[in-house]
C-alpha cells in the first residue's frame, strides 16, 4: 500500500494527510472547496494548529502531498469529511455518502476504504457496506471497509495522531487486518482490532464520557457556590483519590465534538439515553447562567461596558465552532451591554475584536471566558490602570485571584461560593 486519497482536508483530513505523506506515503488531499486545495498546493494551510504549516509545507514542496478537487485511484482511501448535526438533532451524513459516491468510479478491486468521520453507530454496516455492494463490489473479497474513528485533541493533533492508541473497526477480518498495516506505519500507539459498529460507539463514547463529566462538574460547581465552597479547592483535593477525575466547570462546552457526537448516540435510542440529554442541556444552560451572574455584578453601574477576553471554544485554539463564548456575548448584547471583544487567536476580518488594551479601556468588568495563556499572564495592575470599575469574572480559574485582588480588583470566580 503506498498511494492514499485523503477525502475531506479539515482539522482532522489535512493533518492526517501531512501525517501520512510525511511517512513515506504518496498522498492526494481531496477538498470539494477548489480554494482550499489552492492554498495547500501553494504551500500554505487554512487552518489553525500547532507545527501544522511547517509539516505540510514540507510534504508538499518534497511532492509527497498534492491537494486536489476529485479524488484519484489509490490503494486506500480515507474519509475525513465533517458530519455535522442538522436541524433535528440528527447526524447529517451527506458529505460521506458525497464522498463515497466520488470515490466510486476510481475504486479498483483491493481498495481499502477507511471511514474516520465522527458517524452514528450502524454507519458502516447499515450505509456504506449496502452502498458499495450495490455498486457491484463484494465487501472482505474485492474491496475492504473499516471504521477508524480520530480521537486527536485540538492543539496536539499532530502528536496525537501519531502517539495516540487507534481502534481499528473492520467490517470484516480482512478489512480489519488492512487497515491495522496502514495504520501501522506511522501511529506509535496500540491498534485495537474490534467491529466497525463497536469502533462507531467507542468514538461516541469518548466524547460522552467528557460531556457527562463536565456537566457534573458545572452542576457541582453552582452547588458549592451555595454551599460557600471552592469548587477547584474540593477537586484538587477530590482528584487525590485513585479513582476520581473530576472535570473543570466552564461557560459551556464548545467544539464540534463533544457538543454534537452524545446526540448522535441519544437519537439512536432518546429512551434509553436521559443522562446524556440531561447532561447536554446542563452543558447548553451554562453561558445563560455565566452571562447572568456578568449582568449581576455590573447591575449597579450606569450603561456597563463589559470586555469579554476569549471568544474561542477553548484555550489557545483559533476555532469558533458551537464556541459557549459566543452564546454567552449573544445573550448579553440582547440585554444591552456594551462589550468589547479580544481574542488573540481571532482576526478583526473574522469577528470585530480588538487589542486587549483597547479592550479594557474604561471597562467595567472583564469577563474571562476562554483561557488563552495571554490573559493569563496579563498584568492586574496594567488592567487596573485602564479600567473604569475593577471587577473581573473568571468562568475558568484562569487568573491569580490573589494577584487581582490585591490589584484592587473584585474577583468572582464560577465555582466560589
Ligand atoms: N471543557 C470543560 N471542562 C473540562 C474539559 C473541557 O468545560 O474539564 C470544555 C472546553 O472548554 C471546550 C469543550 O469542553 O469548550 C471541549 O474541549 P475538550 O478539550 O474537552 O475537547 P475537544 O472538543 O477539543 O476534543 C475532543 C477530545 N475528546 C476527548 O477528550 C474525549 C478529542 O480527543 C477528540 O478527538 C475530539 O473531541 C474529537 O474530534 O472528537
Amino acid at each position: 500500500m503506498n498511494k492514499v486519497c485523503v477525502l475531506g482536508l479539515g482539522y482532522i483530513g489535512l493533518p492526517t494527510a501531512t501525517v501520512l505523506a510525511s511517512h513515506g506515503f504518496e498522498v492526494v488531499g481531496v477538498d470539494s472547496n477548489g480554494r482550499v486545495a489552492e492554498i495547500i498546493n501553494r504551500g500554505e494551510i487554512h487552518i489553525e494548529e500547532p507545527g501544522l504549516l511547517e509539516a505540510a509545507q514540507a510534504v508538499v514542496q518534497s511532492g509527497k502531498l498534492r491537494a486536489a478537487t476529485e479524488p484519484v485511484p489509490a490503494d486506500a482511501f480515507i474519509i475525513a469529511v465533517p458530519t455535522p448535526m442538522d436541524s433535528n438533532g440528527q447526524a447529517d451524513m451527506s458529505c460521506v455518502l458525497q464522498a463515497a459516491k466520488a470515490l466510486l468510479p476510481h475504486l479498483r478491486p483491493g481498495n481499502l476504504i477507511l471511514l474516520e468521520s465522527t458517524s452514528p453507530p450502524g454507519t458502516s454496516r447499515d450505509l456504506l457496506k449496502p452502498f458499495f455492494e450495490e455498486a457491484g463490489f463484494t465487501l472482505g473479497k474485492d474491496l475492504y471497509l473499516a471504521y477508524c474513528p480520530e480521537r486527536v485533541l485540538p492543539g496536539k493533533i499532530l502528536k496525537e495522531l501519531i502517539e495516540n492508541d487507534r481502534v481499528i473497526g473492520g467490517m470484516d477480518p480482512e478489512s480489519t487486518e488492512k487497515a491495522r498495516s496502514l495504520y501501522a506505519r506511522f501511529v506509535q500507539g496500540q491498534l485495537l482490532s474490534t467491529t466497525a459498529t463497536t469502533a462507531e460507539v467507542v468514538k461516541l463514547m469518548e466524547n460522552t464520557y467528557r460531556d457527562v463529566n463536565i456537566a457534573l462538574a458545572n452542576e457541582t460547581a453552582l452547588l458549592c457556590e451555595t454551599l460557600g465552597v471552592d469548587y477547584w479547592e474540593m477537586a484538587r483535593c477530590a482528584n487525590h483519590h485513585p479513582r476520581v477525575h473530576l472535570h473543570s466547570p466552564g461557560p459551556g462546552v464548545g467544539g464540534h465534538c463533544i457538543a454534537v457526537d452524545p446526540w448522535f448516540l441519544i437519537q439512536t435510542s432518546p429512551e434509553t439515553t436521559p443522562m446524556m440529554q440531561e447532561a447536554r442541556r446542563r452543558n447548553d444552560s451554562m453561558p445563560r447562567v455565566v452571562a447572568e451572574k456578568a449582568l449581576a455584578m455590573t447591575a449597579a453601574i450606569d450603561k456597563p461596558r463589559i470586555a469579554i477576553l476569549g471568544l474561542a471554544y477553548k484555550a489557545d485554539v483559533d476555532d469558533l465552532r458551537e464556541s459557549p463564548a459566543l452564546k454567552v456575548v449573544e445573550i448579553l448584547e440582547q440585554s444591552g451591554v456594551e462589550l468589547r471583544l479580544c481574542d488573540p487567536f481571532v482576526s478583526p476580518e473574522r469577528y470585530p475584536v480588538q487589542p486587549l488594551e483597547a479592550c479594557l479601556q474604561d471597562s467595567d468588568l472583564i469577563l474571562l471566558l476562554t483561557d488563552h495563556r495571554a490573559f493569563k499572564s496579563f498584568p492586574p495592575a496594567e488592567a487596573a490602570r485602564s479600567m473604569r470599575s475593577l471587577k473581573v469574572f473568571d468562568t475558568r480559574n484562569a487568573l491569580s485571584h490573589e494577584e487581582w485582588t490585591e490589584a484592587g480588583f473584585e474577583v468572582c470566580c464560577l465555582g466560589v461560593g
